[in-house]
């Protein structure tokens, strides 16, 4: 028996030549030559904190000064940035497949913009959007673009680890702007330990459950449910295909890995 997971470009190839509905998982990786940092590297903290200790609703609510100038320092990193060559290489092979009447999804755990900035259309963002605020009273769902978001948060968010909270008081957080309610913003992403939203779930599911191709793109397959996604395809013996710098722990379950950067190896195995 062949040796798994394949690295053998020509037979997925093949794979992807046949396939006529195709999911595409994506994560932080994605977005590296954006510019924008992952979650998991070995040196990827915002003063002393890690992501699973900011992005949580317990932090949120005992220190919501905090938190913001965390997702502040975030949103403005995203604001500038330019999808790359694999976001491109993805709307492309969607543009190009749906001419043919076959389909291409991207479920992605990232909170950026850059799949649609470059032009992928179905597009089912798992864990939120940085640019969407929702508020913690009346669940509003507001896009928001603005820089900053409020003038408290102006010049704070420096990641430097020796930099003190700006302890804004949560009066001078985003609020509301509906007059009747005046509650407070948060991000509208999917903290640690929250539940994803039901509905996007539900289309993910049917996707999972549709597709003939799968490509596992830039994530560590470390958080769940997201993790899962790729070995459930492969349950039903459909090929999944992982492109990442390095193997994962859910690398043997999948039919191909390409090893390398993705913005390099997808455009060459979606042209
Ligand atoms: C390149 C590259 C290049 C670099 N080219 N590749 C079952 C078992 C165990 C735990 C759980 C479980 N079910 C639920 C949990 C708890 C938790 C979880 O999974 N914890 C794990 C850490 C174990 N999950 C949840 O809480 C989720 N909710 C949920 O399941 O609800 C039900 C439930 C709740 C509680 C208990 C049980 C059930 C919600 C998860 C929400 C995740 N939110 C975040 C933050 C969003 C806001 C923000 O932006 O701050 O989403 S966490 C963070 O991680 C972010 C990401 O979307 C997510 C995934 O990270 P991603 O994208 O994979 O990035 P990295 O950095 O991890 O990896 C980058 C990869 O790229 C690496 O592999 C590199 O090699 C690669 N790479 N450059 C190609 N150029
Ligand atoms: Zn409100």
């Amino acid at each position: 028996e062949a040796p798994r997971p394949s690295s053998n470009m020509n037979d997925f190839r093949r794979d992807f030549a046949k396939a006529n509905h195709i999911a595409i998982v994506t994560g932080a990786g994605i977005a590296v030559a954006s510019g924008l940092p992952t979650f998991r590297g070995k040196h990827e903290t915002w003063r002393k904190w890690k992501t699973q200790d900011l992005a949580t609703p317990e932090a949120f609510s005992r220190v919501p000064s905090r938190v913001w100038e965390f997702f502040h320092y975030r949103r403005e990193l995203v604001m500038d940035k330019k999808p790359t060559a694999a976001h491109y290489a993805i709307a492309e092979c969607e543009a190009r497949l749906r001419a043919r009447g076959k389909d291409v999804v991207v479920i992605t755990q990232c909170v950026d913009d850059l799949h649609l900035q470059a032009g992928s259309k179905r597009v089912l963002k798992i864990h939120g959007n940085l640019m969407e605020t929702r508020c913690v009273s009346c669940g509003h769902v507001h896009a928001n673009r603005h820089s900053p978001i409020c003038p408290a948060l102006k010049d704070t968010g420096s990641p430097e680890a020796d930099v003190a909270d700006a302890q804004i008081p949560v009066d001078k957080l985003p609020r509301c702007k509906k007059s009747d309610c005046h509650g407070l913003l948060r991000p509208n992403v999917v903290f640690f330990g929250e539940t994803l939203d039901s509905h996007i779930l539900t289309k993910v599911e049917k996707e999972l459950e549709d597709c003939d191709l799968c490509l596992v793109v830039g994530t560590s397959s470390i958080v769940y449910p997201a993790a899962m996604f790729g070995p459930r395809v492969a349950s039903r013996g459909v090929h999944v295909a992982e492109f990442n710098l390095s193997a994962s722990p859910k690398t043997e379950y999948f039919t191909y890995h390409f090893s390398g950067r993705c913005e390099e190896t997808l455009p060459a195995a979606l042209a």
